[in-house]
């Protein structure tokens, strides 16, 4: 029995291990297919991935082009001149000319506002925030200011709605004019109102006269 039964071991031992050396050849050659598959599989995944971001990046830039295209400010130079009572013919009514102003939104606005005006306006108690820039960038004759002292100040270009302020000091001794560069950046359209706060006009206070006339120190400030 124990003879049969390891002649019949030793008959069937090889018939197993043939067997499982053939198990062992379809599991390698399956786990060889699955590996060529996994790479295969990463292989497509890889491809779409590289389409997929030159589909985005290219939107991506089409999109950064039109957001491009709808920020670029078109540059625009408004030329305002402040007359002196003198040159109107009515003593202590200075002007602003023209005092309708139109201007396009969206546009990077260069306003230049030559000023014949020698005369100080201080502002008065409470709106001293006037001889402050506000909204905007500002040279006089050239140099950068961020304020002017309130006792130079001779007129603002202020329209409160959107936020700027241009302040124009008096003209100094030895000059007939000064020049005030206000830059600055439209957006919305909107009709608006500009004031001038300093008290430039006539009366006791200076609020009377030219300060209380549309179309002298106050007009409108159209962004079409
Ligand atoms: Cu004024």
């Amino acid at each position: 029995m124990k003879l049969q039964q390891s002649i019949g071991d030793t008959k069937t031992g090889p018939k197993r291990v043939s067997s499982i050396s053939t198990k062992k050849n379809l599991n390698e050659k399956s786990s060889r297919f699955r590996f060529l598959k996994v790479l295969f599989t990463v292989g497509i995944l890889a491809i779409f991935g590289v389409a997929l971001n030159a589909c985005s990046s290219n939107s991506t830039n089409a999109s950064s082009s039109g957001s491009q295209s709808t920020a670029s400010a078109k540059p625009v130079t408004v030329n305002l001149t402040l007359e002196t009572g003198k040159m109107d013919g009515k003593s202590g009514w200075p002007k602003f000319v023209p005092s309708s102003v139109t201007i396009p939104a969206n546009a990077e606005v260069t306003l230049k506002i030559v000023s014949y005006d020698d005369g100080a306006s201080p502002l008065l108690t409470g709106m001293t925030q006037y001889a402050n820039v506000q909204g905007g960038t500002e040279t006089i004759d050239g140099s950068s200011v961020t304020s002017v002292p309130n006792a130079n100040v001779a007129h603002t270009f202020t329209v409160p709605a959107i936020g700027i302020n241009a302040v124009i000091p008096a003209v100094p001794s030895g000059q007939t004019t000064t020049t005030v560069i206000f830059k600055f950046k439209t957006s919305k359209k909107g009709t608006y109102v500009w004031h001038c706060y300093a008290p430039c006009g006539s009366g006791s206070t200076g609020m009377e006269g030219a300060m209380q006339t549309t179309n002298w120190m106050e007009g409108s400030f159209v962004v079409s």
